[in-house]
């Protein structure tokens, strides 16, 4: 089943509701992250000699972001075109620093279940299961590509 205009404007609208609060919705991306899978946390650079997640780090704000703008991105092209195309030199730069930083498949489900439970406490009383859906199913794809691409680097 293809990817609708539907499923695509949910994801948008979703994302422009979170996407008010970036320095909230970020940290608590991460957070979600780490309390999933509490061995995840030795990854990141974020939390070396520390055992709280900073509040203010630039880095991890601006990776958290671009991990949304990413999947929102994959939503239009998955409707437009059917399937979701990342440029080479950025799958190519992905797929190396989660190779070299330990990341392996079964992590991909932790950041997801981060990624859709971060939308849904974002959008509070508009959330529903087509939107989760939509996020879910955008997300896969582009974690797809990124697998794919990690595999070419072993
Ligand atoms: C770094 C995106 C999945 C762990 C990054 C960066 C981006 C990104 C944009 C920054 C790269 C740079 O340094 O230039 C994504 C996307 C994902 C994904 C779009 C899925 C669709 C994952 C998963 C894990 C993970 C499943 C494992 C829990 C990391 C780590 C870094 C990183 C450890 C390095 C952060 C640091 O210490 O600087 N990711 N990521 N990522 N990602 Fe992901
Ligand atoms: C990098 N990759 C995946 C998820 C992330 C969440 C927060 C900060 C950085 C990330």
């Amino acid at each position: 089943m293809g990817f609708t205009e539907k499923q695509e404007a949910l994801v948008k609208e979703s994302w422009e509701v979170v996407k008010q609060n970036i320095p909230e919705f970020s940290l608590r991306f991460f957070t979600l992250i780490i309390e999933i899978a509490p061995a995840a946390k030795n990854l990141f650079s974020f939390l070396k000699d520390s055992n709280e997640v900073p509040k203010n780090n630039p880095k991890l704000k601006a990776h958290a972001v671009k991990v949304f703008k990413m999947t929102c991105e994959s939503a239009i092209q998955l409707r437009e075109k059917g399937e979701v195309v990342v440029s080479d030199t950025t799958l190519k730069h992905l797929g190396s620093v989660h190779v070299q930083k330990g990341v392996i498949d079964p992590h991909f489900e932790v950041v997801k279940e981060a990624l859709l439970r971060t939308v849904k406490e974002a959008i509070g009383e508009k959330w529903n299961e087509e939107m989760n859906g939509a996020w879910g199913e955008a997300y896969d794809q582009l974690a797809a590509a990124i697998k794919a691409e990690m595999k070419e680097e072993l």
